[in-house]
């Protein structure tokens, strides 16, 4: 098999950082993230953009079906909220 191109290897980098949040010890279901682990994801992988700061916010603002956690389609909403965020920063910076 080939190497991955950067834009591949950073979806499974994506989705692999989800399952490995997921299955930690927030809760006992390995298919969502939960806020304990929300926080941990933070901490660890966006130091840099906020990190725990952002915790309550992004709950409350990503949890669409209001269950207490994120499931795969509420966390690439919020890949898609920073990738954005990424964006309008970057613009601003030209
Ligand atoms: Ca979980
Ligand atoms: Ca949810």
């Amino acid at each position: 098999m080939q190497d991955p191109t950067p834009m591949e290897a950073g979806l499974a980098i994506l989705y692999g950082t989800f399952v490995k949040y997921a299955s930690g010890e927030g809760d006992n279901d390995p298919t969502t993230i939960s806020k304990k682990e929300l926080a941990k994801l933070l901490e660890e992988q966006l130091p840099h953009l906020g990190g725990k700061e952002m915790l309550d916010c992004l709950m409350k603002n990503l949890d669409a079906d209001k269950d207490g956690t994120l499931n795969f389609m509420e966390y690439c909403a919020m890949i898609t909220t920073l990738s954005m965020c990424l964006h309008m920063a970057c613009e601003q910076c030209e």
